[in-house]
């Protein structure tokens, strides 16, 4: 088991468009064992491949209060989103500190593979849509701090490089 260093905003890096995994192996299944600790570490409700500098597809996600309902997504693809959208006021370990409101689809269907290279689908609602959306944004190189306005752009980069020196 290892942490991973979580790549910070606006590192050029999490812009990488992540590609998908060729064959479930024990190398994808000790990356999917090192981003659920490094998740649960942090602590977070997610972590995408992407920020922690592997471009591949797969996803760690346990939304439960219990924090022992890990879900392991390979390979996601969207089936279907609502119409009706949400406001939810997201955050992200790649961006610290920082929270503000996005608005997304209410409901998702996915398809994915598991940790044995299996597919499955999943319907989501409410926190765990909100969180597939934000992992799989990831996976396409995107970070939630895009959907704000440009000038919160602006004043979020600059107060991110503001911390970097600081640490
Ligand atoms: O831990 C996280 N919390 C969170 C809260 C609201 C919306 C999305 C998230 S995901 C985030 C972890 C993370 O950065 N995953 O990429
Ligand atoms: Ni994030």
């Amino acid at each position: 088991m290892a942490l991973l260093n979580i790549l910070n905003y606006p590192d050029s890096r999490l812009y990488k468009k992540a590609k998908p995994v060729a064959v479930v192996d024990e190398r994808i299944r000790q990356l999917v064992r090192d981003l659920a600790e490094t998740m649960y570490a942090a602590p977070g409700i997610g972590l995408a491949a992407t920020q922690v500098d592997v471009h591949e597809r797969v996803v760690v996600i346990d939304v439960s209060d219990t924090r022992d309902q890990l879900q392991v997504l390979i390979n996601p693809e969207l089936l279907w989103s609502s119409e009706d959208k949400k406001v939810f006021e997201e955050g992200c370990l790649s961006v610290p500190g920082i929270y503000d409101k996005v608005e997304r689809p209410d409901r998702v269907k996915m398809r994915a593979l598991n940790e044995r290279g299996e597919s499955f689908e999943l319907n989501a609602e409410g926190l765990l849509a909100v969180c597939i959306q934000h992992e799989m944004d990831h996976l396409l190189g995107k970070i939630f701090v895009e959907y704000l306005s440009p000038l919160k752009q602006t004043r979020i980069k600059t107060k991110m490089k503001k911390l970097m020196k600081a640490m």
